[in-house]
């Protein structure tokens, strides 16, 4: 990557440089205590395994409102027309991933450029922006990890898009997937979201849900065949949550999106993308539905954040939690990686209005995964984690167990070795020692 910090003509951080890495007995509040991105870990660098990316729509338009009050952050890329404010933002983004030394961006059609009702404006604002947004990927290095089409926000998606029931709307739903799909050929993503907003029911009065799904796979189907027509060779991302804004959302979880892949042959072009916060929104934990996901073969990239204990909102915090960190990197380390990268959809918070604070929220996501790297891959490599878990399936690996397993056994059988063996043994499932050991391990320096 280029080390000019930034490339425009009007610094937008100035007296913040690229952020170092000092080491975990750094106080500086920009340096890495634990990203440091050329440190091998394994087979590869912090920077290969964990593939950061920063996203635009949380930390270049949303200026911190909520549903009880404006923005209060003051963007100093703010114009008076939207045109201006894009053109100014897309140096602004780059000057941030540079300084920051993320390797990877995210973006929706029109986080990037502005909208339009009219169809035509739409596509022309957003191929200028994608034109401006592919100088600074040559120019500082930074590449595009996934492009995606907001189809949550403007009012006539209120019923939903792919799933609306006015074909009129599924129709306008395409031309933004179509364009958001062609802008990120164009820019060499590498692959493509879809988040289903409002791809589900506020009632079931009035919803069809059957045929509503039978026609968002019609439209998947139909996005598949689009990106392949022009040389899209990335995989499509479905992102689950299981609510908000709607009552009920058809990707619910890993386990509902891997059904609804296979129920319509899209599992060999589609993946999901799995964000922490819908992981808890659904009931599960983040290691829950990545392990489910990477079951599947699905887990193909992640939204990195963590949502609140104390109530049920998605409210997109940082991932700061080392327990978090840890399970997630367990799971990506078990599967060999990830084909997409951890994507920091999270949010500073509405309350933290300095530019610099951009710059911790993100350093301290980056640390927490990189630790969570470490402490995963030692656990893995290092401790007997592994074995002891393993262990715990040892009836299987040979004589009756693996016949069992492999399925040459009836259950006639079964009950023949039962009555042969007397009462089972008891064995213990020794939760706290893996508990022991993660913290033993966590506290390691
Ligand atoms: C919202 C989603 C969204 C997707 C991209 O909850 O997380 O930001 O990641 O459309
Ligand atoms: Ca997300
Ligand atoms: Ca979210």
């Amino acid at each position: 990557m280029s080390q000019s910090p930034y490339i425009g003509s009007t610094e937008y951080f100035p007296g913040i440089g690229r952020i170092p890495f000092e080491g975990a007995g750094s106080d500086n509040p920009l340096a890495f205590k634990h990203y440091d991105a050329d440190k091998v870990v394994g087979e590869r660098t912090m920077r290969e395994h964990l593939r950061f990316a920063a996203c635009y729509w949380h930390t270049f338009t949303n200026a911190g409102h909520d549903p009880f009050g404006p923005g209060t952050r003051r963007f100093p890329w703010e114009h008076p027309t939207p045109m201006a404010t894009a053109e100014a933002r897309v140096d602004a983004a780059f000057e941030f991933f540079s300084k920051l030394g993320v390797p990877y961006y995210c973006f929706h059609d029109i986080d990037l450029a502005p909208d339009a009702d009219d169809i035509g404006e739409y596509e022309a604002n957003l191929q200028h922006m994608v034109a401006l947004a592919g100088e600074r990927q040559q120019a500082t290095g930074v590449r595009l990890l996934w492009g995606t089409a907001n189809l949550f926000t403007h009012p006539r998606y209120m019923n939903g898009a792919a799933t609306n029931p006015d074909f009129a709307v599924v129709a306008r739903a395409a031309v933004q997937v179509k364009a958001a799909l062609e802008a990120t050929v164009a820019l060499g993503g590498e692959h493509y979201v879809f988040w289903g907003g409002r791809e589900g029911y506020a009632s079931l009065h009035n919803t069809d849900m059957k045929r509503e799904l039978g026609h968002f796979a019609r439209f998947l189907t139909m996005a598949r065949d689009h990106g392949r027509s022009i040389g899209f060779k990335g995989k499509f991302l479905i992102e689950p949550k299981p609510m908000e804004p709607m009552k009920h959302q058809y990707d619910f979880d890993s386990a509902t999106c891997a059904g609804f892949l296979r129920a319509h042959g899209l599992q060999d072009d589609f993946m999901l993308n799995i964000e922490a916060n819908h992981a808890t929104l659904s009931g599960h934990t983040f290691e829950h539905d990545l392990q489910v996901a990477s079951d599947h073969g699905l887990l193909g990239s992640i939204d990195a954040n963590r949502g609140n204990a104390q109530n049920g909102w998605d409210t997109d915090q940082f991932p700061t939690d080392l327990y978090d960190t840890v399970g997630a990197m367990l799971v990506v380390l078990r599967q060999g990686g990830l084909v997409g990268g951890l994507n920091f959809d999270a949010k500073a918070r509405r309350e933290s209005t300095d530019m610099q604070d951009l710059f911790e929220a993100h350093i301290g996501g980056m640390d927490a995964f990189a630790r969570g790297l470490e402490v995963a891959h030692a656990l893995l490599h290092d401790s007997p984690w592994e074995a002891w878990r393993a262990g715990r399936y040892a009836s299987f690996d040979a004589g009756a167990g693996a016949q069992f397993a492999a399925g040459t056994l009836s259950l006639d059988a079964l009950r023949a070795i039962a009555a042969g063996q007397g009462e089972p043994a008891q064995r213990s499932g020794h939760q706290e020692r893996y508990e022991n050991l993660l913290n033993q391990y966590l506290l390691r320096a």
